[in-house]
């Protein structure tokens, strides 16, 4: 059976590649909820009804896991999909908040994501299960999506955007800041850059990979056969420049994609 993944939109899809570079093997089908995106700047009940919505339609696909892409859906809506579901959720926030737990050595760590993310303090109450001592200096940074989208990930305009949302994070010292947002993973080297060397940025598409394989390893959930695996991604709009934005998250062409009418 495939491992379901979804997310608000595309940007999931940096967590479907690295699910593909890290388990070669297994099926994935992905949901990307093209025509409602963005879900980052939603009230808590309209985007607990669409995670209601397509936990049903993953379920009914007969998934073997499903894996919460999206920050903003993780961060507010965790517990309905975790009580629709008879199978594994596993959900980028825990991932990324056990990596930052394990990096930090001075136990301060930035967060940043969109504003219903940060407004919720996921990532602090996540953060804190693993270790109760880490101080969190959070951010909301609403213009890295639509910059992202609009391919500008080595230009002065997000540069200084940047620099600017991460000043207030960075004036505490930090060593660890956690990109909790699915598009962010395409800022790595800019954000880097603004950062600073001595800080360590943690990917939660990298890290939901690596909690995804100690799952199947743990629940023996592994796709025995080692074929060519099979790929299906659906979607509710095909925006415009959908093909190339997609392709940029996913690192390789993008094809097999069917369209959800509700
Ligand atoms: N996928 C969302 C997230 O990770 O928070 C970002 C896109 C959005 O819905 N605003």
């Amino acid at each position: 059976n495939p491992i379901g993944v979804f997310d608000s939109g595309v940007g999931g899809l940096t967590v479907v590649r690295a699910l593909m570079e890290r388990l070669p093997f297994e099926n994935i089908i992905y949901f990307g909820d093209t025509a409602r995106v963005p879900y980052g700047v939603k009230s808590i009940e309209t985007i607990a009804l669409y995670a209601r919505e397509i936990t049903q339609f993953l379920l009914q696909q007969q998934v073997k896991l499903l894996i919460v892409a999206c920050n903003t859906m993780a961060a507010v809506a965790y517990q309905v999909i975790q009580d629709l579901s008879p199978v594994p959720v596993l959900d980028v926030i825990s991932a990324g908040a056990r990596t930052a737990a394990a990096v930090t050595r001075v136990k301060y760590v930035g967060v940043i994501g969109t504003p219903a993310t940060i407004n919720s303090n996921a990532y602090a109450r996540a953060i804190h299960r693993y270790d109760s001592e880490i101080r969190i200096f959070s951010q909301a940074c609403p213009l890295f999506v639509p910059l992202v989208e609009e391919g500008w990930l080595d230009h002065m305009v997000t540069r200084l955007t940047a620099q600017e949302y991460l000043k207030p994070v960075l004036c505490h010292e930090i060593d660890t800041l956690v990109l909790g947002c699915t598009h962010y993973p395409l800022l790595k080297p800019l954000l880097q850059e603004v950062a600073g060397e001595g800080i360590q940025l943690v990917d939660s598409a990298e890290a939901m990979a690596e909690q995804t394989a100690a799952v199947l390893s743990e629940k023996n959930l592994w796709n025995p056969e080692r074929v060519l695996p099979d790929y299906r991604f659906y979607v509710t709009d095909v925006p415009l420049r959908f093909q190339s934005i997609g392709e940029r998250f996913l690192g390789r062409t993008l094809s097999n994609v069917r369209v959800i009418k509700w």
